[in-house]
Formats: structure tokens, sequence, C-alpha cells
């Protein structure tokens, strides 16, 4: 395009149509219209991906609601819509006890998993599973251990989740913690499959055994900040994400850095690619190539 212009105006130039000054005034004119086809064309291609940022704590319709809705059984969860795109929150945890293979029962002996109840502070969502009492750091997502308060000799640990359910594919860029107790590293998954992800869990799943039912293991952010959010390295979009706490049944980093985790999710960032707000590319060249073109046809 720019190539066009400027021969446009040396050819003026050579066959004495123009005077050097018009032809100074030209290019002036032509930058500018390059420029802003430039920008028409950023716009155009801005317009095609879409960022929903999440605020689960003061968002408009971040309201804990308990009922048997979204096909989840009954329960406590947020639904909420940002930017025509809707989600709907809910905590699971891996407090069943089942039989398990010799690595999960190693460091967690009832890894089956069950709904808990969705909490939520100023700090962030936390998930209260069967079990927890209500007391920090248990009420976070996290993978603490709790103590049977009628039985203290009864210990659990167990790795807290948070399942987030959107209405389209959204690709999971970055999440926001603003609270945690002792270490906050954390895990994220997302549904590759073509079905819904076996939600609602049945008690017989387990964290790690999800990964053989279509679930990927996204990544691990180690010791999450409050000050920054963590970025999630992904580009694949899905409807299903699990985000929660570190659990060495799928991460990298082994035992020792599970079981001391407690976070609050406050919110995340998604990004999504609307085929319906896409301005296709060639069309939108080829209109600003016509316009500029006529542009020139009037002047000459
Ligand atoms: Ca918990
Ligand atoms: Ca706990
Ligand atoms: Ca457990
Ligand atoms: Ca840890």
């Amino acid at each position: 395009m720019v190539q066009l212009l400027l021969s446009k105006t040396l050819e003026g130039l050579k066959s004495g149509f123009y005077s050097p000054e018009v032809a100074k005034v030209d290019i002036r004119m032509s930058i500018k219209k390059i420029i802003v086809a430039a920008l028409v064309l950023s716009a155009a291609n801005y317009a095609s991906a879409a960022t929903q940022t999440w605020d689960f704590v003061n968002g408009s319709g971040s309201g804990i609601e308990n009922d048997n809705a979204h096909g989840l059984g009954t329960g406590s969860y947020i639904d909420m819509t940002v930017g025509g795109v809707e989600v709907v929150i809910s905590a699971w945890s891996s407090t069943e006890a089942v039989n398990c293979n010799v690595s999960d029962c190693s460091y967690d002996s009832d890894p089956g998993i069950s709904r808990a109840e969705l909490k939520k502070y100023s700090g962030g969502l936390g998930a209260i599973n069967n079990d927890e009492v209500n007391d920090s750091p248990n009420h976070a997502f996290d993978s603490r251990i709790s103590y049977n308060p009628s039985n203290p000799d009864e210990q659990y640990i167990d790795f807290d989740m948070m399942l987030l359910e959107f209405d389209t594919e959204v690709e999971l860029t970055e999440i926001d913690i603003d609270w945690y107790g002792g270490d906050s590293d954390m895990i994220v998954l997302n549904y590759a499959g073509s079905g819904n992800g076996g939600i609602p869990f049945g008690a017989t799943d387990t964290w790690s055994g999800l990964l053989n039912e279509g679930w990927n293991f996204v990544g691990e952010n180690m010791d999450v900040s409050t000050t920054n959010n963590a970025i999630v390295a992904n580009s694949f979009e899905s409807k299903y994400w699990l985000v929660g706490v570190y659990n060495p049944a799928i991460g990298n980093y082994g035992t020792n850095y599970g079981g001391n985790d407690a976070v609050k999710i406050a919110g995340v960032v998604t990004k999504t690619t609307d085929p319906s707000t896409q301005v296709p590319e060639p069309a939108t060249y080829a209109l600003v190539l016509m316009g500029l073109i006529a542009a020139f046809r009037r002047k000459s």
C-alpha cells in the first residue's frame, strides 16, 4: 500500500504533473492516510479477540447461590457474566474414601472427588470441603491438613479445586489471588475432550485420574503472590477449567511442594475469539485500498 501511494506521487513528479511542492504535500497526505489505514486495520484485528476480567468478589453477579442448578447437583455456586460470557463457579475437593492407586494414597488417603462449599471472602473465593470446618486456612482453596474436631487423630489432606464452567470456549490467561496462608503453589487443568468433562465429578474420580478422562495438565504456578497475577502459559481454549492448589499427583515439583498451600481466588482473566465480531481481513484491506485509490482519482 505504501509503495502504491509513493509510486503514484513519483509518477506525478516524473510526468511533471506535480510540482515538488505539491508532491511534498501529497506525500504528507499519503502518510496520514497510511496511519489512518493502519489504525483501522489494527482496530479490526483487535475486535476479533475479546478479554474478560472476572472479579469474583466485587463483580456484578458474584453472589453465592445455593441450589440444584447447572447440572452440578445441590450446592453453592456463583453464576456471573462478563462481556457476554457466562461462567458458573463451584468448589470440589478430594474428600471421598475410594480405593486408590499407591501414588495417590501415599499423600491423600481419601482422593475421590466430591463437592465442597464455595465461600466468598474479601480476599477471594474459598472452599470448605467435607473434612473441614470453617476455620483459617482451611476455608480457603487449600491442601493444608484438617483435623476432625471430635477426633483430632483423624487428619485429612484434601486438594481443593475451583471448577470454572464457561458457556463458550475461553483461554485462561491470568489468576488473581488476594490472600494466601503459608504457601501458595497452584495448578491449572482444562478439558480437551468433546463431552462435558465428566461434570459433575463422580466419587470414584480422582484429580490425577481426570488426566485419563480428557483433562489436560495446563501448568503450575509456584509461590503465587497477592500483588501480581499468576500468568497461565497456555493458548488452548476450553469451556471447562480447574484452578486450585498444587497437587503432587499431577505437577512436576514432587511431594514436598504439596499439602501446605492455601489461596483465596479473587478473579481470573480470560480471552475469547468470537467469530461474530471478526472482520474478515482481506475484505478490510480491500476496502481501505479502494478508498485510497478513489481519493487519488478524485485528486487527479
Ligand atoms: Ca478448604
Ligand atoms: Ca484443608
Ligand atoms: Ca483427601
Ligand atoms: Ca506448596
